[in-house]
């Protein structure tokens, strides 16, 4: 039965072929990197239903029409936008989890904005740009490699849940790095900067881990 051992080894070959992939990614491995390896909770988080605010007490106060964006470093075209040029960009829709070091997380958050990537686009990073720091209108910063910062679900968002972000949540635009802990999204984001070196950022030079990744519970060091 020639057919048939052809047929099953081709089913074989499959099933171990999956097998083998699900081997790289480390599935049902618990909270061990890899996309396929993550249980939707990682380690020592709870989750909540409410989204809490947390901040450094400062809540600028932002007046739209002074609003504006720069994206400066080392891009090719150094960018801003005005409140009017951003919302003429082109907006996409995701639906992302939060995961904050303070061991909540809140699934399912959905947002409105302008992917990572689209800036990217517009802005093009020299080949010596390797990291990129966020800067605050209250003053904060926070730092990412490229490789990061260009993830499919980092946006720039200025509406959750189908209305504007609100200023106490970082309005009227705040960053989303979905596979970091929360404090890598930062609000009031008025300058996105491009960096050869890597520059650690408020929290990451107090103590909190530079990388930051939930599912390797890189919370402080
Ligand atoms: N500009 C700015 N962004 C910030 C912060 C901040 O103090 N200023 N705090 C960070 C921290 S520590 C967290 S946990 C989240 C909280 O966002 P939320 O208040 O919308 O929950 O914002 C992050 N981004
Ligand atoms: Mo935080």
């Amino acid at each position: 039965m020639a057919e048939d051992d052809g047929l099953l080894g081709r089913v074989k070959r499959k099933l171990v072929d999956s097998k083998e992939k699900w081997a790289r990614e480390g599935r049902l491995l618990t909270a061990l990197g890899g996309k396929g390896a993550r249980t939707r909770l990682p380690p020592g988080q709870r989750p909540v239903k409410n989204w809490p605010v947390l901040d450094l007490g400062v809540q600028p106060d932002i007046d739209l029409e002074r609003w504006e964006l720069v994206v400066d470093g080392l891009v090719e075209n150094k960018l801003s936008w005005n409140w009017a040029d951003w919302r003429n960009l082109p907006h996409t829709r995701m639906v992302t989890d939060i995961h904050c070091v303070t061991a909540w997380s809140r699934y399912d958050n959905r947002w409105d904005g302008v992917p990572a990537r689209h800036i990217l686009d517009l802005t093009r990073p020299l080949p010596e740009a390797k990291h990129i720091l966020f800067h605050g209108l209250d003053g904060y910063t926070t730092n990412l490699p490229l490789a990061a910062f260009a993830d499919p679900d980092v946006i720039f968002a200025d509406g959750w849940e189908g209305e504007p972000i609100t200023p106490h949540h970082g309005g009227p635009v705040r960053v989303v790095v979905p596979q970091r802990y929360f404090w890598k999204s930062a609000k009031w984001i008025c300058r996105l900067e491009f960096l050869a070196e890597d520059k650690p950022g408020f929290w990451e030079v107090r103590g909190y881990h530079n990388a930051g990744d939930p599912w390797r519970e890189e919370r402080y060091g």
